[in-house]
């Protein structure tokens, strides 16, 4: 049966904005306030979704959150209609607003983790949207984002939807940005890869910055997908990189069927986690462990051009390409790197650099914001059609975000409640669009 990994990017809502939300995270915190262009940022994600499908990729769209989160703002106090709920808050708690109103569901490797039916025990495709509890602005999303999960994959005799896990920090879930599968190819159950930052029950954890995915999580999550513990490891990042920056695996590590691309300082105790993956992979074709050395990519360099979150995907036509953000080129020994490594023994062999600057000064880069779902042919025929992306939804996507999206919005413009209705105008469109039902909370008035 043919198998085939297909990216769900998250579509940039309208309300994108700079407000210096994510502590740990050092592009959201340095770009603070900075003025954003929703209308670019949308445009540049569906680039990319457009370049993948160009190299012959099925490509998936997810609808954005509706923001800003009137329920969560009312549910903290504010009250009167929808425009004096904004007000009293842009005047009050503007920080409660700015989360209120983050587009932050974009970065789709965080909305949910997803476990192929290859590697269930009841061969469905399990989702479980995650909890992102470290983040209030992010915390915000799981209601909604299961819900468009439920109308992108509205099947149940192949889809399985779990709830998020409970909102408690024993059990921080960041989803797919700290998951990979290690693999012969989609279609093999392979090695799935769970990376935490922090074990509940030990001491060794960052002390500056916040480990967002416990230990405790990723079991919950391989156990309710019914994975094979026996093809299941839990991996420790490094708390000292967690500590630099790193607040997601994907920014230090990628992984795609049978390569896994990770910096030297990526894990805890590095060596044995090696040696623990070589054990653990028992695919036909050989494993690629590609590992970057310190002296090649420093870890500020890794994250300030965000190499590790590139996307690494298979070509049909063989071998592998990756998606690097442009910031790569801008680093001159990482984009030595990116060349070499392309013309090195490994199944990578071509480098594709894209412009998200966008959301890339928010923290976000290629991997981010995509979710990977590896489907069996009968599967992808059960997803939801209208969410695939060709040439016709991309120019209807791209003409919606020309009519409806601002080019710049700024922290003061989150205070004007035109800002709200024009982002619910565009939202009510675009589920007719993608024919999700009525998915937003402002729908059910
Ligand atoms: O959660 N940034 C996101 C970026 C998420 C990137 N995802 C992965 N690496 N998979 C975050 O930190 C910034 C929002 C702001 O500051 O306005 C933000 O939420």
């Amino acid at each position: 049966m043919s198998y085939y990994e297909v990216n769900f990017d998250g579509l940039v809502g309208p309300t994108h904005n700079y407000a210096g939300l994510s502590y740990g995270n050092i592009a959201s915190k340095s770009n603070a306030n900075k003025v954003a262009n929703p209308r670019q940022a949308a445009l540049q994600g569906l680039e990319k979704m457009w370049s993948l499908v160009q190299l012959g990729l099925y490509q998936g769209v997810l609808a954005p959150n509706a923001r800003p989160d009137l329920a969560t703002l009312r549910a903290l106090g504010f009250s009167g209609s929808d425009a004096a709920v904004i007000d009293k808050a842009a005047k009050t708690e503007p920080m409660l607003l700015k989360a209120c109103y983050s587009a932050s569901s974009m970065w789709a490797a965080n909305a949910a983790t997803v476990s192929p039916g290859c590697a269930t025990q009841d061969a469905k495709v399990h989702f479980t949207p995650a909890n992102l509890n470290n983040k209030l602005h992010r915390a915000i999303e799981a209601k909604t984002t299961g819900q468009i999960l439920r109308a992108t994959f509205n099947d149940d005799t192949h889809f399985v939807h779990h709830p998020p896990l409970p909102q408690h920090s024993l059990f921080g879930d960041e989803g797919a940005a700290n998951y990979t599968r290690l693999v012969d190819s989609y279609g093999h159950s392979g090695l799935a890869l769970f990376v935490y930052g922090e074990d509940m029950n030990s001491n060794v954890r960052p002390s500056a910055f916040p480990a967002r995915q416990t230990r405790q999580a990723s079991e919950a999550i391989a156990r309710s997908h019914q994975l094979d513990p026996a093809r299941t490891l839990f991996i420790q990042q490094n708390p000292d990189v967690i500590d630099q920056g790193v607040f997601h695996n994907d920014v230090i590590a990628i992984g795609n069927e049978n390569v896994f691309l990770f910096h030297e300082q990526a894990f805890y105790q590095q060596q044995a986690v090696i040696a623990q993956i070589r054990n653990g992979y028992s695919g036909s074709r050989p494993l690629h462990l590609i590992e970057v050395k310190t002296t090649d990519v420093t870890l500020e360099d890794a994250i300030k051009s965000y190499i590790f979150n590139s996307q690494l995907v298979s070509l049909p036509s063989g071998g592998m390409a990756i998606i690097a953000p442009s910031e790569c080129q801008t680093i001159g020994r990482v984009e030595r790197y990116l060349s070499l490594l392309c013309k090195a023994s490994n199944p990578i062999n071509e480098v594709i650099y894209l412009d998200l600057k966008q959301s890339m000064q928010n923290g976000g880069g290629p991997a981010c914001l995509r979710l990977r779902v590896a489907l069996s042919q009968q599967e992808l025929a059960a997803v939801n059609p209208s969410c695939l992306l060709d040439d016709r939804l991309y120019a209807v996507l791209s003409d919606w975000v020309k009519k409806h999206y601002r080019d710049r919005v700024s922290d003061k413009d989150l205070a004007d409640p035109s800002l709200m209705t024009e982002s619910q105008t565009a939202l009510d469109e675009l589920t007719q669009i993608l024919s999700i039902g009525s998915v937003y909370p402002f729908q059910q008035n």
